[in-house]
């Protein structure tokens, strides 16, 4: 039978040199390995070289988590939003460069201006996403939009959201769903009965439901027993990667031994 694969981002050594964080992956429990392209690990030749000769080495399975920091694709004003196309589009470059099987990206953010342009934000992102996949289906990299929560003035954190995107775009975009920041929102469940089909990446990390803590998995009211359960009820074969800050190698351990 076939199930899921637990995998680990490596966003939680973003604070080390990017040569440290190399070093690390061949250590790690698992082969299935998530790229942070974003802060001082940004990616360029030199790097994309080094990692793919990691994967090599110790049969890597990549995923590239696409920049966030100061990253927009709804932004409402247009050298900001064409500055964040240009950095995700270099990213999608960097991706298809490592041979990543995944591209995972952050939604549109609500601005101090929104309130004066209803809707632009969401009608802004969705001829984003519009481009971003054209560049990717070239590329023949896989894309991933995650949700975000509500609470830090993001989009797309219901399933009504994307399902408003599907509609807007018509464009068979992939889910990643973040359990911590769907946890914010009460809304793992909605997103596991009304959109299965379309998640094609988890991020797991867990929270006490007031912000987004990057706990281990075990530390937070995410209850990763029931959730796995379900994971397992829905056939669920894709990658599960943990995004946790401190207690990483538990959180993968624990994810393994749930999912057996
Ligand atoms: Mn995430």
């Amino acid at each position: 039978m076939s199930k899921a694969k637990v995998g680990v981002s490596m966003l939680y050594c973003l604070g080390e040199s990017f040569n440290r964080m190399v070093k690390r992956l061949g250590t790690m429990d698992t082969k299935y390995i998530e790229i942070l392209d974003d802060g001082t690990h940004d990616l360029n030749k030199t790097r994309i070289t080094q990692l793919k000769e990691a994967a090599k080495s110790h049969s890597l399975t990549y995923s590239v988590h696409a920049p966030f920091a100061d990253i927009n694709i709804g932004s409402p004003i247009k050298p900001l939003l064409n500055a964040s196309l240009k950095r995700l589009k270099q990213s999608l470059n960097n991706a298809s460069a490592i041979d990543a099987k995944l591209w995972v990206f952050h939604p549109a953010q609500r601005t101090g201006i929104s309130q004066f342009y209803p809707d632009a934000d969401f009608k802004y992102m969705c001829r984003s996403i519009e481009q971003l996949y054209g560049q990717a289906e070239e590329l023949g990299v896989n894309i991933a939009l995650e949700n975000l929560p509500g609470k830090y003035w993001f989009l797309m954190s219901t399933p009504e959201e994307f399902r408003r995107m599907y509609k807007e775009t018509n464009l068979p975009v992939g889910i990643t769903l973040d359990l911590g920041h769907a946890n914010l929102e009460g809304q793992i469940q909605p997103f596991i009965n009304e959109l299965a089909d379309k998640i094609v990446h988890i991020h797991a990390s867990n929270n006490d439901g007031s912000d987004d803590q990057h706990n281990g998995v075990d530390d937070g009211n995410i209850d990763y027993v029931q959730f796995t359960t379900s994971l397992k009820k829905i056939g669920y074969d894709k990658t599960i990667v943990v995004e946790s800050i401190p207690n990483v190698s538990h959180s993968i351990a624990r994810l393994k031994h749930l999912l057996v």
